[in-house]
Protein backbone atom coordinates (compact mmCIF):
# COMPACT_ATOMS: atom_id res chain seq x y z
CA UNK A 1 0.00 0.00 0.00
CA UNK A 2 1.75 3.54 -0.57
CA UNK A 3 0.64 6.36 1.42
CA UNK A 4 -1.20 8.77 -0.09
CA UNK A 5 -4.37 7.29 -2.23
CA UNK A 6 -3.09 10.49 -4.57
CA UNK A 7 -0.55 8.84 -5.83
CA UNK A 8 -2.46 5.37 -6.62
CA UNK A 9 -4.99 7.84 -7.71
CA UNK A 10 -7.46 5.79 -6.32
CA UNK A 11 -9.65 6.88 -3.11
CA UNK A 12 -8.88 5.61 0.21
CA UNK A 13 -11.08 4.32 2.05
CA UNK A 14 -10.84 3.48 6.11
CA UNK A 15 -13.24 1.65 7.98
CA UNK A 16 -13.62 -0.60 11.37
CA UNK A 17 -15.91 -2.77 13.13
CA UNK A 18 -15.61 -3.69 16.79
CA UNK A 19 -14.99 -7.27 17.73
CA UNK A 20 -17.91 -6.76 20.76
CA UNK A 21 -20.13 -10.06 19.16
CA UNK A 22 -21.59 -11.52 15.98
CA UNK A 23 -21.68 -9.27 13.26
CA UNK A 24 -25.59 -8.27 12.63
CA UNK A 25 -28.24 -7.26 10.03
CA UNK A 26 -27.31 -3.93 10.69
CA UNK A 27 -23.30 -3.67 10.19
CA UNK A 28 -24.42 -5.99 7.10
CA UNK A 29 -26.61 -3.28 5.52
CA UNK A 30 -25.50 -0.46 6.76
CA UNK A 31 -21.82 -0.50 6.60
CA UNK A 32 -20.09 -4.08 5.58
CA UNK A 33 -22.29 -4.03 1.91
CA UNK A 34 -20.18 -0.66 1.44
CA UNK A 35 -16.69 -2.09 2.55
CA UNK A 36 -17.26 -5.04 0.37
CA UNK A 37 -19.22 -2.37 -2.72
CA UNK A 38 -16.16 0.31 -2.31
CA UNK A 39 -12.75 -2.49 -3.31
CA UNK A 40 -13.62 -2.54 -6.82
CA UNK A 41 -12.55 1.14 -7.39
CA UNK A 42 -10.81 2.30 -3.90
CA UNK A 43 -7.94 1.45 -1.96
CA UNK A 44 -9.60 0.11 1.25
CA UNK A 45 -8.18 -0.14 4.88
CA UNK A 46 -10.08 -2.09 7.05
CA UNK A 47 -9.58 -2.57 10.68
CA UNK A 48 -11.21 -5.16 13.55
CA UNK A 49 -11.06 -2.22 16.45
CA UNK A 50 -10.31 -4.17 19.15
CA UNK A 51 -9.15 -1.43 21.37
CA UNK A 52 -12.83 0.05 20.87
CA UNK A 53 -14.33 -2.93 22.43
CA UNK A 54 -12.33 -2.81 25.58
CA UNK A 55 -14.22 0.50 26.04
CA UNK A 56 -17.00 -1.31 27.54
CA UNK A 57 -15.75 -3.00 30.43
CA UNK A 58 -18.85 -4.55 31.45
CA UNK A 59 -18.36 -7.57 29.30
CA UNK A 60 -14.48 -7.43 29.03
CA UNK A 61 -13.45 -10.99 28.80
CA UNK A 62 -10.66 -11.68 27.63
CA UNK A 63 -10.78 -14.98 26.18
CA UNK A 64 -14.10 -14.10 24.58
CA UNK A 65 -12.16 -10.71 22.82
CA UNK A 66 -10.01 -13.02 21.43
CA UNK A 67 -12.02 -15.26 19.94
CA UNK A 68 -14.64 -12.65 18.84
CA UNK A 69 -11.44 -11.09 17.10
CA UNK A 70 -11.34 -14.39 14.76
CA UNK A 71 -14.87 -14.43 14.79
CA UNK A 72 -15.08 -11.05 13.20
CA UNK A 73 -12.10 -11.99 10.95
CA UNK A 74 -13.85 -14.87 9.38
CA UNK A 75 -17.05 -12.76 9.23
CA UNK A 76 -15.40 -10.00 7.33
CA UNK A 77 -13.48 -12.56 5.11
CA UNK A 78 -16.99 -14.56 4.78
CA UNK A 79 -19.05 -11.18 3.91
CA UNK A 80 -16.69 -10.77 0.95
CA UNK A 81 -13.90 -8.37 1.98
CA UNK A 82 -11.01 -9.50 -0.20
CA UNK A 83 -7.47 -9.75 1.50
CA UNK A 84 -6.03 -9.67 -1.69
CA UNK A 85 -7.98 -6.42 -2.88
CA UNK A 86 -7.99 -4.73 0.71
CA UNK A 87 -5.96 -4.57 3.40
CA UNK A 88 -7.62 -5.99 6.86
CA UNK A 89 -5.91 -5.87 10.02
CA UNK A 90 -5.92 -5.77 13.98
CA UNK A 91 -6.03 -2.07 15.26
CA UNK A 92 -3.96 -3.22 18.41
CA UNK A 93 -1.17 -5.28 15.56
CA UNK A 94 -0.78 -1.64 14.46
CA UNK A 95 0.71 0.43 17.90
CA UNK A 96 0.79 3.61 15.65
CA UNK A 97 -3.50 3.89 16.33
CA UNK A 98 -3.06 4.46 20.07
CA UNK A 99 -0.02 6.79 20.30
CA UNK A 100 -1.83 9.09 17.56
CA UNK A 101 -4.90 9.17 19.70
CA UNK A 102 -2.71 10.51 22.66
CA UNK A 103 -1.62 13.50 19.97
CA UNK A 104 -5.31 13.85 19.00
CA UNK A 105 -6.14 13.47 22.77
CA UNK A 106 -4.51 17.11 23.23
CA UNK A 107 -6.17 19.20 20.24
CA UNK A 108 -9.96 17.32 20.64
CA UNK A 109 -11.80 19.38 23.47
CA UNK A 110 -13.94 17.81 26.46
CA UNK A 111 -17.19 19.88 25.53
CA UNK A 112 -17.12 17.97 21.92
CA UNK A 113 -16.41 14.63 23.21
CA UNK A 114 -19.29 15.20 25.95
CA UNK A 115 -21.73 15.78 22.92
CA UNK A 116 -21.25 13.06 21.28
CA UNK A 117 -24.87 11.11 20.82
CA UNK A 118 -22.97 7.66 20.97
CA UNK A 119 -21.60 8.82 24.40
CA UNK A 120 -24.23 9.81 25.80
CA UNK A 121 -26.33 6.77 24.99
CA UNK A 122 -23.45 4.27 26.05
CA UNK A 123 -23.18 6.30 29.55
CA UNK A 124 -26.81 6.93 29.93
CA UNK A 125 -27.60 6.57 34.00
CA UNK A 126 -23.79 5.43 34.96
CA UNK A 127 -21.62 8.84 33.67
CA UNK A 128 -19.42 8.11 36.95
CA UNK A 129 -18.42 4.55 36.27
CA UNK A 130 -18.09 4.43 32.38
CA UNK A 131 -14.33 4.43 31.27
CA UNK A 132 -12.29 7.10 30.22
CA UNK A 133 -12.10 5.31 26.97
CA UNK A 134 -15.52 5.46 26.39
CA UNK A 135 -15.41 8.93 26.49
CA UNK A 136 -12.28 8.78 24.23
CA UNK A 137 -13.45 6.18 21.25
CA UNK A 138 -14.45 9.31 18.69
CA UNK A 139 -10.45 10.39 19.27
CA UNK A 140 -9.21 6.93 18.77
CA UNK A 141 -11.34 6.57 15.63
CA UNK A 142 -10.66 9.66 14.35
CA UNK A 143 -6.75 8.80 14.85
CA UNK A 144 -7.91 4.98 13.23
CA UNK A 145 -8.81 7.17 9.84
CA UNK A 146 -6.67 10.10 9.75
CA UNK A 147 -3.33 7.68 9.80
CA UNK A 148 -4.53 6.23 6.48
CA UNK A 149 -5.38 9.53 4.74
CA UNK A 150 -8.80 8.36 4.39
CA UNK A 151 -11.59 10.28 2.20
CA UNK A 152 -14.22 8.07 2.56
CA UNK A 153 -15.42 6.16 5.21
CA UNK A 154 -18.49 3.76 4.93
CA UNK A 155 -20.55 3.64 8.06
CA UNK A 156 -24.12 3.34 9.25
CA UNK A 157 -25.91 6.63 10.15
CA UNK A 158 -25.12 6.18 14.07
CA UNK A 159 -21.24 6.98 13.29
CA UNK A 160 -21.87 10.17 11.61
CA UNK A 161 -21.04 12.51 14.33
CA UNK A 162 -18.04 10.72 14.77
CA UNK A 163 -16.65 11.22 11.10
CA UNK A 164 -17.86 15.01 11.60
CA UNK A 165 -15.67 14.95 14.82
CA UNK A 166 -12.44 13.42 12.84
CA UNK A 167 -12.83 16.06 10.43
CA UNK A 168 -12.79 19.36 12.99
CA UNK A 169 -10.53 17.41 14.79
CA UNK A 170 -8.09 16.96 11.59
CA UNK A 171 -8.50 20.45 10.53
CA UNK A 172 -7.79 22.02 14.15
CA UNK A 173 -4.61 20.17 14.07
CA UNK A 174 -3.88 21.24 10.62
CA UNK A 175 -4.43 24.58 11.05
CA UNK A 176 -1.88 24.65 14.17
CA UNK A 177 0.61 22.53 13.12
CA UNK A 178 0.62 21.86 9.65
CA UNK A 179 -0.86 20.16 6.58
CA UNK A 180 -0.73 16.61 7.79
CA UNK A 181 -4.33 15.33 7.50
CA UNK A 182 -6.24 14.21 4.89
CA UNK A 183 -10.49 15.35 5.78
CA UNK A 184 -12.55 12.55 5.29
CA UNK A 185 -16.14 12.24 4.83
CA UNK A 186 -18.47 9.49 5.91
CA UNK A 187 -20.28 7.18 3.05
CA UNK A 188 -23.98 6.29 4.26
CA UNK A 189 -25.70 3.69 2.33
CA UNK A 190 -28.58 5.03 0.23
CA UNK A 191 -31.13 2.35 2.17
CA UNK A 192 -31.07 1.09 5.87
CA UNK A 193 -28.55 3.59 6.88
CA UNK A 194 -29.88 2.49 10.67
CA UNK A 195 -31.20 -1.12 10.71
CA UNK A 196 -33.76 -0.94 14.08
CA UNK A 197 -34.31 -4.05 16.55
CA UNK A 198 -36.75 -6.15 15.32
CA UNK A 199 -38.51 -6.21 19.11
CA UNK A 200 -37.58 -2.65 19.85
CA UNK A 201 -37.92 -0.86 16.47
CA UNK A 202 -36.91 3.08 18.30
CA UNK A 203 -33.42 1.51 18.80
CA UNK A 204 -30.97 0.65 16.44
CA UNK A 205 -30.36 -2.84 16.13
CA UNK A 206 -26.91 -4.46 17.93
CA UNK A 207 -24.65 -6.67 19.01
CA UNK A 208 -24.94 -5.85 22.63
CA UNK A 209 -28.53 -6.06 22.66
CA UNK A 210 -29.78 -6.84 25.84
CA UNK A 211 -31.89 -9.42 23.79
CA UNK A 212 -30.96 -11.18 20.44
CA UNK A 213 -34.78 -11.92 19.52
CA UNK A 214 -34.50 -8.68 17.61
CA UNK A 215 -30.87 -9.01 16.52
CA UNK A 216 -30.81 -11.24 13.30
CA UNK A 217 -26.71 -12.36 12.73
CA UNK A 218 -24.65 -13.49 9.74
CA UNK A 219 -24.53 -16.90 11.49
CA UNK A 220 -28.30 -17.28 12.45
CA UNK A 221 -29.50 -20.50 10.83
CA UNK A 222 -32.44 -20.33 9.00
CA UNK A 223 -35.61 -21.27 11.08
CA UNK A 224 -33.97 -18.77 13.52
CA UNK A 225 -34.17 -15.91 10.87
CA UNK A 226 -37.76 -16.76 10.26
CA UNK A 227 -38.72 -17.37 13.59
CA UNK A 228 -37.11 -13.50 14.58
CA UNK A 229 -39.11 -11.97 11.69
CA UNK A 230 -42.37 -13.37 12.03
CA UNK A 231 -42.19 -12.02 15.91
CA UNK A 232 -41.22 -8.92 14.81
CA UNK A 233 -42.83 -6.14 16.62
CA UNK A 234 -45.04 -3.79 14.73
CA UNK A 235 -48.18 -2.13 14.84
CA UNK A 236 -52.12 -2.16 15.07
CA UNK A 237 -52.84 0.40 12.40
CA UNK A 238 -52.86 -2.52 9.51
CA UNK A 239 -51.29 -0.85 6.54
CA UNK A 240 -48.15 -1.65 4.96
CA UNK A 241 -46.31 2.04 4.40
CA UNK A 242 -43.19 3.94 4.54
CA UNK A 243 -43.62 6.48 8.29
CA UNK A 244 -40.48 5.80 10.40
CA UNK A 245 -41.64 8.29 13.07
CA UNK A 246 -45.37 6.96 13.30
CA UNK A 247 -44.95 2.77 12.18
CA UNK A 248 -41.11 2.23 12.45
CA UNK A 249 -41.68 -1.37 12.66
CA UNK A 250 -42.47 -1.93 9.26
CA UNK A 251 -40.53 0.94 7.87
CA UNK A 252 -37.64 -1.05 9.56
CA UNK A 253 -39.01 -4.25 7.76
CA UNK A 254 -39.42 -2.46 4.43
CA UNK A 255 -36.03 -1.08 4.61
CA UNK A 256 -34.18 -4.41 5.47
CA UNK A 257 -36.55 -6.11 2.38
CA UNK A 258 -35.25 -3.25 -0.08
CA UNK A 259 -31.57 -3.46 0.80
CA UNK A 260 -31.65 -7.32 0.41
CA UNK A 261 -33.38 -6.92 -2.67
CA UNK A 262 -32.01 -4.14 -4.51
CA UNK A 263 -35.08 -2.13 -4.53
CA UNK A 264 -35.62 1.50 -2.41
CA UNK A 265 -37.97 1.64 -0.04
CA UNK A 266 -40.69 2.91 -1.98
CA UNK A 267 -40.95 0.42 -4.37
CA UNK A 268 -41.04 -2.50 -1.81
CA UNK A 269 -43.81 -0.35 -0.17
CA UNK A 270 -45.72 -0.17 -3.22
CA UNK A 271 -45.32 -4.19 -3.82
CA UNK A 272 -47.03 -4.67 -0.55
CA UNK A 273 -49.39 -1.88 -0.05
CA UNK A 274 -52.04 -4.76 -0.27
CA UNK A 275 -50.49 -7.21 2.20
CA UNK A 276 -50.95 -7.82 5.87
CA UNK A 277 -47.97 -7.55 8.09
CA UNK A 278 -47.92 -11.52 8.45
CA UNK A 279 -47.00 -11.76 4.08
CA UNK A 280 -44.59 -9.03 4.86
CA UNK A 281 -42.95 -10.04 7.47
CA UNK A 282 -42.56 -13.67 5.28
CA UNK A 283 -41.46 -11.67 2.26
CA UNK A 284 -38.21 -10.11 4.56
CA UNK A 285 -37.20 -13.56 5.85
CA UNK A 286 -37.70 -14.92 2.27
CA UNK A 287 -35.75 -12.28 1.16
CA UNK A 288 -32.94 -12.20 3.59
CA UNK A 289 -32.14 -16.16 4.52
CA UNK A 290 -30.78 -16.52 1.26
CA UNK A 291 -28.99 -13.01 0.93
CA UNK A 292 -27.18 -14.10 4.18
CA UNK A 293 -26.84 -17.83 3.21
CA UNK A 294 -23.72 -17.84 1.13
CA UNK A 295 -22.01 -15.45 3.57
CA UNK A 296 -23.17 -17.86 6.76
CA UNK A 297 -21.34 -20.32 5.01
CA UNK A 298 -18.20 -19.21 3.91
CA UNK A 299 -17.69 -17.27 7.45
CA UNK A 300 -18.13 -20.61 9.11
CA UNK A 301 -15.53 -22.31 6.50
CA UNK A 302 -12.82 -19.55 7.20
CA UNK A 303 -13.71 -19.36 11.34
CA UNK A 304 -12.42 -23.07 11.67
CA UNK A 305 -8.88 -21.87 10.34
CA UNK A 306 -7.70 -19.66 12.68
CA UNK A 307 -3.90 -20.30 10.98
CA UNK A 308 -5.18 -18.89 7.69
CA UNK A 309 -6.92 -15.89 9.51
CA UNK A 310 -3.56 -15.19 11.22
CA UNK A 311 -1.36 -15.34 8.73
CA UNK A 312 -3.85 -12.55 6.79
CA UNK A 313 -4.35 -10.50 9.38
CA UNK A 314 -0.56 -10.28 10.27
CA UNK A 315 0.23 -9.49 6.79
CA UNK A 316 -2.57 -7.21 6.81
CA UNK A 317 -1.29 -5.70 9.89
CA UNK A 318 2.80 -4.99 7.98
CA UNK A 319 0.37 -3.49 5.18
CA UNK A 320 -1.53 -1.23 7.36
CA UNK A 321 1.89 0.10 9.10
CA UNK A 322 3.58 1.19 6.42
CA UNK A 323 1.20 4.10 5.97
CA UNK A 324 0.62 4.07 9.28
CA UNK A 325 3.99 4.83 10.72
CA UNK A 326 4.94 7.66 8.35
CA UNK A 327 1.97 9.79 8.79
CA UNK A 328 2.99 9.56 13.18
CA UNK A 329 6.18 10.47 12.29
CA UNK A 330 5.00 13.78 10.08
CA UNK A 331 2.24 13.99 13.14
CA UNK A 332 5.00 13.82 16.17
CA UNK A 333 7.84 16.20 14.10
CA UNK A 334 4.75 19.07 13.32
CA UNK A 335 3.71 18.87 17.09
CA UNK A 336 7.42 19.86 17.99
CA UNK A 337 7.97 16.05 19.88
CA UNK A 338 12.28 15.71 19.27
CA UNK A 339 13.12 12.70 17.04
CA UNK A 340 14.59 10.55 18.87
CA UNK A 341 18.32 10.38 18.00
N1 LIG B 1 -28.30 -0.96 13.42
C1 LIG B 1 -27.41 -0.54 12.54
N2 LIG B 1 -27.81 -0.09 11.33
C2 LIG B 1 -26.90 0.33 10.41
N3 LIG B 1 -25.57 0.33 10.63
C3 LIG B 1 -25.13 -0.11 11.83
N4 LIG B 1 -23.89 -0.26 12.36
C4 LIG B 1 -23.99 -0.74 13.59
N5 LIG B 1 -25.27 -0.95 13.92
C5 LIG B 1 -26.00 -0.57 12.84
C6 LIG B 1 -22.67 0.07 11.64
O1 LIG B 1 -21.80 -1.05 11.78
C7 LIG B 1 -20.46 -0.58 11.81
C8 LIG B 1 -19.70 -1.25 12.92
O2 LIG B 1 -20.07 -0.80 14.13
P1 LIG B 1 -19.18 -1.09 15.41
O3 LIG B 1 -18.84 -2.50 15.51
O4 LIG B 1 -18.00 -0.19 15.46
O5 LIG B 1 -20.09 -0.65 16.60
P2 LIG B 1 -21.48 -0.06 16.70
O6 LIG B 1 -21.77 0.99 15.71
O7 LIG B 1 -21.61 0.39 18.11
O8 LIG B 1 -22.30 -1.35 16.34
P3 LIG B 1 -23.13 -2.27 17.28
O9 LIG B 1 -23.49 -3.47 16.51
O10 LIG B 1 -24.22 -1.51 17.92
O11 LIG B 1 -22.09 -2.73 18.36
P4 LIG B 1 -22.06 -2.52 19.92
O12 LIG B 1 -23.31 -3.16 20.43
O13 LIG B 1 -20.81 -3.21 20.37
O14 LIG B 1 -22.03 -1.04 20.19
C9 LIG B 1 -20.51 0.93 11.94
O15 LIG B 1 -20.22 1.49 10.68
C10 LIG B 1 -21.92 1.22 12.31
O16 LIG B 1 -22.37 2.45 11.80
Amino acid sequence: MTDGAASTGRARVFSGMQPSGAVHLGNLLGALTGWVTLQKDADCVYSIVDLHAITAPDDHDPALLRQRTLDLAAALLGVGVDPSRSTLFVQSHVREHAELAWLFNCVATFGELGRMPQFKDKSAGRDASVSVGLFDYPVLQTADILLYHATKVPVGEDQRHHIELARDIGQRFNHRFGEVFTLPTAILPPVAARVMDLQEPTRKMSKSASSEKGVVFVLDEPDAIAAKFRSAVTDSDGKVRVDRAAKPGVTNLLEILAATTSRTVEQAADEHAGSGYGALKTAVAEAVIPFLEPMRARSLELAADQAELERILADGAARAREVAAPTLERARLAMGLLPPA
